[in-house]
């Protein structure tokens, strides 16, 4: 005999993080048993009033990530004093699951497709344990489509995210994803990802793969399904399934808007070092050229901080962004995620300031989180800052401006539109380290509900 119980799903949010619905909890919801009846709650959207009323439910899960595990816990925390259980699930809990076991009555470890409807009918039973643990990866056509009806679409930016593959071939020291997919790469069978594509309601999808071309046969056929569909799509790809232009041109022809895409270093040694054999800098360029040439914009990630990093990185990486006009940049300062190769070798080093630095207060402002080899702890984050500041400056914007390329909607219509939004966003945050909230913005003004 089951009861029939109330669940509250909830995205915690430490940092100000891009209006886009969180993927993990639709996934979630899917895989939740149809007697159970479900709310959501996203911390970016509604900020959750920890002292106020909680929302009454039998039963609270909450994704988790290592940026938003101190929210996390602060939120479980206060469900389980109001006596009300707490799960937590998703890459943190996964990598640390003794340290969310402190927090939380139950953690699932790793994805949760089998061990999720498992969990809940023990809960109904009164019978639930501390730690779920699937047997093996997710085989890819269990993966449902994910319940988007949880949110209320206009909170976020118009666009719905997916996922046609799991994990990623590569085998990068820094890369979360590398452990939690224990090197497995999945797909999802065509029918059921273009079945769930047609199913959206917005024109722009984001594929919330780790990487969007790590299987060129795969790949090259769920372009080709996407050609009549009409959409205009965004993904992180790895560059090694982009050094092929007649590839790049498919994508453009199926509407592929734009890619985001980890150099993360412009020196050869690095990327040795990081085991991110995959990219070769001297091919940088002509991969971006092809991106462009197809009306592709590229979102480029660099890191900062690795072992063959020193002071002249900073002008050198900036300069090279410049040269190959990015329609935008994230600059990162090296981080050791816990269960990563290179936490354990930072770890083994003697290297890490803090083995738990994400339970510091300012976890952002205090980092890095390691003592770099090139240089000093200060340097690393003046050069970083001096990075940003620089490449979002109105001069570079100027001269990274596509001139000799085809005039795209992204590269004519919303380049100077979006960097220079971006351009303040850099300012107040992460120069300044003000919060920006999404709540202000002003579409959005009369519609916070709590
Ligand atoms: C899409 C994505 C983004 C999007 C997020 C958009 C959005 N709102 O969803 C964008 C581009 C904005 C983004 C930004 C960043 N991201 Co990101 N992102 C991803 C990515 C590729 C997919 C996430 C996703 O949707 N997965 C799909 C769902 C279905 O999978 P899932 O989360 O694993 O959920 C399953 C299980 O984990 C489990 N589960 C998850 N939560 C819960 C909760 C409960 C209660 C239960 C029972 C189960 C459960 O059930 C699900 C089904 O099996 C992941 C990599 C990955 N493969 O997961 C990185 C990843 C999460 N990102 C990462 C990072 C580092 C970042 C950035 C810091 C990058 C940067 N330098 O700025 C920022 C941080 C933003 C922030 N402030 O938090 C790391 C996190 C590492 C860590 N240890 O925390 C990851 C793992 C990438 C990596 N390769 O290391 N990201
Ligand atoms: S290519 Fe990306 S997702 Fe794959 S292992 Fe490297 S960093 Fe991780």
């Amino acid at each position: 005999m089951t009861t029939r119980i109330k669940l509250e799903l909830i995205t915690p949010a430490v940092e100000d993080n891009a209006p886009i619905p969180n993927l993990s909890l639709a996934t979630v919801a899917a895989l939740t048993p149809p007697d159970v009846q479900i709310s959501f709650s996203d911390d970016l959207i509604n900020p959750i009033d920890l002292d106020g009323a909680l929302k009454a439910v039998d039963l609270v899960g909450i994704t988790s990530s290592t940026k938003t595990a101190p929210r996390a816990y602060q939120i479980a925390r206060a469900y389980r004093e109001r006596g009300v259980p707490v799960v937590l699930g998703g890459v943190h809990p996964t990598a640390m699951p003794a340290e969310a076991l402190e927090h939380c009555d139950a953690v699932v470890v790793g994805e949760a497709e089998e061990s999720w409807p498992r969990l809940i009918r023990d809960f109904q039973r009164g019978s639930l344990e501390r730690i779920y643990r699937q047997e093996g990866f997710t085989p890819p056509e269990e993966i449902p489509p994910a319940r988007r009806d949880i949110y209320h679409s206009q909170d976020y930016f118009p666009i719905d995210s997916l996922q046609a593959t799991r994990g990623c071939p590569y085998l990068c020291e820094f890369c979360s994803a590398r452990r939690f997919f224990g090197g497995t790469y999945r797909y999802r069978p065509l029918d059921a990802v273009i079945a769930e594509v047609r199913s959206l309601r917005h024109k722009v999808i984001m594929f919330a793969d780790d990487n969007i071309v790590g299987h060129p046969r795969y790949s090259q056929q769920l372009i080709e399904a996407l050609i009549p569909l009409r959409k205009w799509w965004i993904a992180q790809a790895s560059l090694a399934g982009l050094d092929d232009e007649e590839k790049i041109k498919l994508m453009a022809k199926s509407g592929c808007k734009g890619v985001l895409i980890g150099f993360e270093s412009i020196s050869e040694e690095n990327i040795k070092a990081a085991r991110k054999y995959q990219n070769r800098p001297a091919d940088y360029l002509k991969i971006v050229h092809n991106l462009h040439r197809h009306g592709i914009a590229v979102w480029a990630s660099f890191m900062f901080g690795l072992d063959h990093d020193d002071k002249g990185i900073f002008e050198r990486t900036v300069r090279f962004a410049i040269e190959a006009k990015f329609f935008s940049v994230v600059f990162a300062i090296l981080t050791p995620y816990p269960g990563t190769a290179l936490y354990e070798r930072l770890k083994e080093e003697g290297r890490l300031t803090d083995e738990r630095w994400w339970l510091l207060e300012n976890q952002g402002a205090s980092a890095p989180h390691f003592h770099p080899l090139g240089m000093t702890r200060e340097e690393l984050r003046q050069g970083w800052e001096w990075a940003w500041r620089e490449y979002y400056s109105y001069a570079a914007i100027l001269k990274r401006f596509q001139w000799e390329y085809p005039p795209t909607l992204v590269n004519k219509g919303i380049y100077f539109p979006f960097n220079l939004i971006l351009r303040r966003f850099v300012r107040k945050k992460i120069l300044g380290g003000e919060r920006l909230r999404w709540t202000k913005l002003p579409w959005r003004s009369g519609r916070t509900k709590k």
